[in-house]
């Protein structure tokens, strides 16, 4: 199965290449295109309604300011939809925050950080990963090497201010 990531504007690029980035370092595939759940709101509406039938099984939204695209997949399907609220000039990224996360009960979206594309590839593929031997082992895998890094940090700053 493939992510689908969708995003507000083309303007929006550079932080979603950070998911498609992350995605490629795991070999997962994906498509990407560029829907607004107010510019093109038809047709980001039929691409969320057809991703599964299309071998979609998790999708990714992408958008900033009044921030409804990731809602307007997760109306539109029952596949898992993973929301990025992206930083904007005015507000920082608090509207695009709250606009996705703040979703109406029944209808979720799995809200990461501001620009936290990189977190929303990784947990695209844990869901992925459900039921998929190889994925679950790279998954794990990522994660051991996380723990690694963060131990051989820890080390170097022990090492700085042992007396
Ligand atoms: C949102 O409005 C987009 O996701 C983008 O983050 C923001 C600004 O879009 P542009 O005016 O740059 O096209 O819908």
């Amino acid at each position: 199965m493939r992510v689908g990531i969708v995003m507000g504007s083309a303007s929006d690029l550079a932080t979603v290449e950070k998911a498609t980035a992350q995605l490629d370092e795991f070999g997962v595939d994906y498509e990407v295109h560029v829907l607004s759940a107010h510019r093109s709101p038809h047709e980001a509406a039929d691409f969320a309604a057809n991703a599964r039938e299309n071998g979609i099984g998790v999708i990714i939204a992408a958008a900033g300011m009044a921030a409804h695209l990731a809602g307007a997949m997760a109306a539109n399907t029952t596949l898992p939809v993973i929301g990025i609220p992206l930083t904007s000039n005015a507000l920082d990224g608090m509207d695009a925050l709250l606009a996705t996360v703040q979703m109406p009960s029944g209808i979720p979206v799995a809200t990461v950080a501001i620009d936290g594309a990189k977190n929303a590839a990784i947990l695209a593929v844990q869901i992925l990963a459900l039921g998929n031997e190889e994925l679950t082992t790279k998954i794990n895998d990522h994660r051991a090497a996380a723990t690694e890094a963060s131990l051989a940090a820890n080390a170097e700053v022990e090492a700085k201010f042992a007396r």
